[in-house]
């Protein structure tokens, strides 16, 4: 379109200017003496072009920003480095080989999404800009996406979670990222915890959309794997997860922890500002409840009777995953066997073989998380602070 535009144009202009040339020359040169053509003319005519051209190209640089294309050409040019800080290789045994279960591993194109953003941001790498700021800041510092990737990064597996998942719903998802260790940013800027006598408890990201983050500083800093992402799964951060770049705190719930297209840092209080969804009633602080889903069977599927692998998975990121146990209806509560674990930061697999006997059966599972805490089964939504209870499946076996 932008080039065909631009032929018509050019076409337009030079047949206004040789109009200019042609139609005043064949007079004088009839009638003799004067100048040779129009030359006020033509250079009115020439001026006018040149004008509308350079705003058509001032007009075609921000449509082209709009469309994202010069985003999307950032992007493709972005070569990730080598962390300095690989993650941990991944035990073998993490994955059940169990058809329908989830993959440990979520697929960029698989991951969740959840967002309020009707368009997605298409930020242009080369002209972002971060910068961290407020209360507490000694050193307040702006970064350009080559100064991230000038440091060292480190690379890990974390498994992030929606507050508004229900119980058994879909929006988590597990993937391996490459970023700026979020602590050593503050650490140089100045910033003290408030577990150490800083005056910040919260720090409140803002992305280029508008969004308001807000995290506690003590969680940031506690020595937990908290980062700026600039890597998903190998390649740059795909867009609609927070190209270029996106927060991320093992442990956290998404909308209190993990502000994609970041491009602002702010250490504030709690009792000085509420981010967006805090004043939309949701909790200003929100560590991510400890959980499990069955991904096999699906509810309402008619297995044959005899064994029937009933698998999923569980988290509770930063505290680690102990125990999962199966019920089948009213009995007693079953071991599942356990996939190995990556890191108290990821979600972990389980399995159970189920010698299934005909009849309408409910399969309920529950986990056990490093603090020793079972899964309650009281049932709450998922407004205020994430929700809880147990995910049961129906099933008919034949
Ligand atoms: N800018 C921005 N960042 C955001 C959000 C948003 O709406 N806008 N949603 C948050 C929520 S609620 C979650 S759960 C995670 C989801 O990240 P994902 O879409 O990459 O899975 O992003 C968080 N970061
Ligand atoms: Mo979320």
């Amino acid at each position: 379109m932008p080039s065909l535009v631009g032929s018509v144009a050019g076409a337009a202009v030079l047949h206004v200017l040789a109009g200019r040339l042609v139609r005043r020359a064949a007079p004088v040169a009839a009638g003799g003496g004067g100048e040779g053509w129009d030359r006020r003319g033509f250079l009115i005519a020439a001026s006018a072009a040149a004008a509308a051209s350079a705003g058509a190209g001032v007009l075609g640089k921000s449509l082209n920003a709009a469309s994202g294309k010069d985003a999307v050409a950032s992007r493709a040019g972005v070569a990730l480095p080598v962390p300095a800080s690989p993650a941990a290789r991944v035990p073998r045994g993490v994955q059940p080989r169990v058809p329908g279960i989830s993959s440990f591993v979520t697929p960029n194109k698989d991951f969740y999404r959840v967002d309020t953003a009707l368009v997605v941001p298409k930020v242009n790498a080369g002209t972002w800009r971060l910068r961290i700021h407020g209360k507490g800041v000694t050193r307040e510092r702006t970064f350009s996406f080559a100064d991230l990737l000038r440091r060292d990064l480190i690379e890990r597996d974390i498994t992030l979670t929606c507050v508004s998942n229900e119980v058994g719903g879909p929006y988590a998802g597990n993937a391996r990222w490459i970023g700026v260790p979020l602590a050593e940013l503050l650490e140089e800027s100045g910033v003290v915890p408030p577990s150490r006598g800083g005056p910040a408890d919260q720090l409140v990201a803002r992305s280029v959309d508008g969004m308001t983050i807000g995290t506690p500083v003590d969680d940031v800093m506690d020595g937990r794997d908290a980062m700026l992402a600039l890597g998903m799964n190998g390649e740059p951060l795909p867009f609609v997860h927070g190209f270029p770049v996106r927060m991320l705190v093992p442990g956290l719930y998404g909308y209190v922890s993990a502000c994609k297209w970041i491009r602002d840092i702010e250490l504030t209080t709690f009792d000085d500002y509420d981010p967006y969804w805090v004043k939309r009633d949701w909790a200003r602080k929100a560590p991510v409840k400890t959980q499990s889903r069955i991904d096999t069977p699906k509810p309402f599927a008619r297995p044959a009777a005899g064994t029937v692998m009933v698998a999923g998975v569980a988290w509770a990121q930063h505290r680690g995953i102990d125990k999962v146990e199966v019920r089948v209806d009213d009995g007693p509560w079953q071991p599942a066997d356990l996939a190995a674990e990556d890191t108290r930061d990821t979600w972990r697999l389980w399995s159970f073989p189920w010698k299934a006997t005909s009849g309408g059966h409910t399969l309920t599972v529950r986990a056990t998380d490093r603090t020793g805490t079972v899964q309650t089964e009281k049932r709450t939504r998922t407004i205020p602070d994430g929700a809880s209870g147990r995910h049961s499946v129906v099933v008919t076996v034949d």
